[in-house]
């Protein structure tokens, strides 16, 4: 009786373990990848968060079974950590991406409350750490080519450019890749055409206010601007309509612009973010993604440039000057022409 009872424990046992090794194996073999798309702020208005949204879709749609999230922080930045930890706390996802130079800092102590969660950085940088993965465009360069044609603009003769040698920029706020990459090569590509051309810089203190930036950008045309650099997220639009109105110009980083403002918007830099996320992206769901490693990526990459080829560009912008500035940027990504890359 005993033998018997014993016997049938055993079966069971064996059973049950049986079948939650089988169920667990299957488990692992349906479980698809789980991407969090983090966007710091919110997607709309942002070249980079939009771009990054798209290349995780489209690696995300040719890989079956896998899915992402998209989750947008908001503008209150003292918030993003508490916001970041509650989306890894979940356990949810293989990886997290994230885009912008302050998300390394704010995730570093996640990833030690939870060492198993992966990062991955875009438009931002960070080495040695083995649950990130970063890549960091190089800002110094297409700030450089943004500040050499505006440079060319504020001498030239378009109808909107005067006689003073004063070219602008106006940002959401200061951080250390704009501090030491940006407003540097805006000045120094500027200075290359004419050592006498000075850069009026104004802060407006968030990412959203369109009006403050378009208050900003009148009293810089006030004071003599012609050309103005543009970092402000979803604010860009009040900069883009003072600018329309007074017939001055900007320049803007990041993605093919030209249209959002035609006739206004007389420079657009690169970085081909949509690309890199897809291809990071696409080799994190195959596992061959290198987390530990942070990496640089200049114009001779092919991520960063410069964008001649635009309707707008070709029919605003005179022949003369897009010679040049063609010539600077085929000169860089040659090799030809080596920018000296401050350090962060
Ligand atoms: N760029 C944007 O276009 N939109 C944003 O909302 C935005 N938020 C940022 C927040 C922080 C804290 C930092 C450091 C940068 C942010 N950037 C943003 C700038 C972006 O990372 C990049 O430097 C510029 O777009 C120039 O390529």
């Amino acid at each position: 009786m005993l033998k018997k009872k014993l016997f049938c424990f055993f079966v069971i046992f064996y059973t049950i373990t049986a079948v939650m090794v089988f169920s667990n194996g299957k488990q692992e073999e349906d479980k698809g990848f789980n991407l969090a798309v983090v966007v710091p702020n919110v997607v709309a208005g942002s070249p980079l968060y939009e771009q990054m949204v798209a290349g995780a879709e489209q690696a995300i749609k040719e890989h079956p079974g896998s899915s992402m999230k998209v989750f947008e922080l908001g503008f209150n930045q003292a918030e993003w950590g508490e916001k970041m930890t509650s989306i890894v706390a979940t356990g949810l996802y293989d990886a997290v991406i994230t885009s912008n130079p302050s998300m390394p800092d704010i995730c570093k102590s996640i990833a030690e409350q939870f060492p198993m969660q992966k990062f991955i950085f875009v438009d931002g940088y960070i080495d040695g750490h083995p649950q990130m993965a970063s890549f960091l465009y190089n800002q110094y360069e297409q700030s450089y080519m943004l500040g050499h044609l505006s440079a060319l603009i504020t001498k030239g003769d378009m109808p909107g450019s005067n006689a003073d040698l004063k070219i602008g920029m106006i940002v959401a706020q200061e951080y250390p890749v704009l501090n030491k990459m940006i407003l540097p090569g805006f000045k120094d590509g500027a200075k290359s055409v004419d050592p006498s051309i000075t850069v009026d810089f104004r802060i407006i203190g968030n990412w959203y206010d369109a009006n403050k930036a378009s208050e900003l950008a009148g009293s810089m045309i006030d004071a003599g601007v012609d050309v103005i650099g543009v970092i402000c997220g979803g604010a860009a639009q009040g900069v883009f309509e003072e600018c329309g109105k007074q017939g001055k110009y900007v320049v803007f980083w990041d993605d093919v612009s030209y249209s959002k403002a035609p006739g206004v918007i007389v420079g657009s830099g690169a970085l081909y973010q949509n690309r890199l996320v897809y291809e990071v992206i696409t080799k994190a769901i195959e596992n061959t993604l290198e987390y530990g490693k942070g990496q640089k990526l200049n114009v001779s990459d092919g991520y960063v440039g410069f964008v001649t080829e635009d309707p707008d560009y070709i029919s605003t912008v005179p022949e003369e000057i897009r010679i040049k500035q063609k010539a600077l940027f085929e000169s860089i990504k040659s090799g030809e022409t080596v920018l000296q890359t401050p350090e962060l």
